[in-house]
């Protein structure tokens, strides 16, 4: 009985300690000129090889061609929560990447990194954002119809596309989490600012592929992500019809497009593509992903830094997709899958 007191005192205790080491909480979106850290070159970015919001901003360096320092940092889907680490937590108290940090100073949130990039790349890089007001403002619109935002994006996934990726990332998110021992995401539990994001993970670490679609408000939301999505990819595709493509406006290739050539990746990921954009469905907006596949920004930005967890994460999706009816009736069905099963 002593030795059960003094464990639980002890990491209680722990606990108390590290959580005022690991202090938390949100942060103003863009260019900080207040906060300084520690840096050794002009440009560096703390980032993750799957997430979303990084490749973004890695896409946009690419383009820009400008060197940054990297700082690789992982995130529970890919290891551990290293986002909540005392040393990462000092770069980005709200504990999310990425970060860009420019002469030291932060720039938070990559729809804000993206734009301060563009604007202080210097002379030598391609212009990303045209000069004409109206264009540019109608740039801005489809960034932002793209960008991940807010604590809890699937909230408002009406308003943009990228709020709806996290709701079709579910099932790579409980193919991945397969790979992750339950005691890393219980580090989320004891540290995280928004808690029930290490529930969720929890909750679809305990589902795995098998009962995803069992398990109500998960099946929902991947649902209601489809539908959302569905009707921004239509209004993407009305968009190529009236700027007659290449790209979102036109000839011009601007920071919309880098916004959406990250959720082509998630799709490609998420084993989605073909749902949206399969056997003819959407032809300017499949062209159009493919014209930003072959950039040489989506190799040095994306593909470069393949991660394995995630590559085997969307292999066991696809088999679990093979070998389950109840799961193609929810995510619907991948071209690849079926000529496999054929
Ligand atoms: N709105 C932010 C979103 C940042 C964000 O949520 N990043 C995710 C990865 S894409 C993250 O770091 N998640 C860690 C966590 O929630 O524990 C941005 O655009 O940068």
């Amino acid at each position: 009985m002593l030795e059960l007191v003094l464990i639980l005192t002890g990491g209680f205790g722990w606990w108390f300690w590290e959580n005022r080491k690991r202090r938390t909480h949100a942060v103003s979106p863009g260019y900080q000129p207040s906060i300084e850290l520690p840096h050794e070159q002009e440009f560096e970015l703390y980032h993750n090889a799957f997430s979303l919001c990084s490749k973004k901003i890695r896409v946009c360096m690419a383009e820009l061609d400008l060197d940054y320092e990297s700082h690789p940092i992982d995130l529970i889907e890919t290891g551990s929560y290293e986002t909540l680490s005392r040393h990462f937590l000092a770069i980005n108290p709200e504990g999310t990447v990425p970060v860009l940090l420019h002469h030291g100073h932060p720039v938070y949130e990559s729809h804000e990194q993206i734009r301060y990039a563009a604007d202080h790349a210097g002379e030598g890089s391609e212009s990303l954002v045209p000069e004409e007001e109206e264009r540019s403002r109608e740039m801005q619109l489809w960034v932002d119809r793209a960008s991940l935002t807010g604590d809890n994006p699937i909230l408002a996934m009406a308003e943009s596309a990228g709020n709806c990726v996290p709701g079709i990332t579910l099932p790579l998110f409980c193919s991945m989490l397969k790979e992750i021992p339950i005691r890393r995401i219980l580090v989320g539990l004891l540290f995280h600012r928004l808690r029930f994001r290490p529930f969720l993970f929890l909750l679809m670490k305990a589902a795995g592929l098998g009962r995803l679609a069992k398990i109500k408000p998960l099946a929902q939301t991947i649902e209601r992500s489809i539908q959302h999505m569905n009707r921004h990819l239509d209004d993407l595709e009305t968009q190529l019809e009236k700027s007659q493509g290449p790209w979102i406006l036109g000839d011009f290739f601007s920071l919309a497009d880098i916004s959406w050539v990250v959720i082509f990746d998630r799709m490609r990921e998420a084993d989605f593509a073909d749902v949206f954009l399969g056997e003819g469905r959407r032809e300017r907006v499949a062209a159009y992903r493919d014209n930003l596949f072959a950039r040489e920004s989506y190799s040095r930005g994306i593909w470069n830094h393949e991660h394995p967890t995630v590559r085997r994460g969307t292999e066991r999706l696809r088999e679990a997709k093979a070998n389950d009816p109840g799961l193609v009736a929810l995510l619907g069905d991948s071209i690849a899958t079926r000529e496999k099963s054929a």
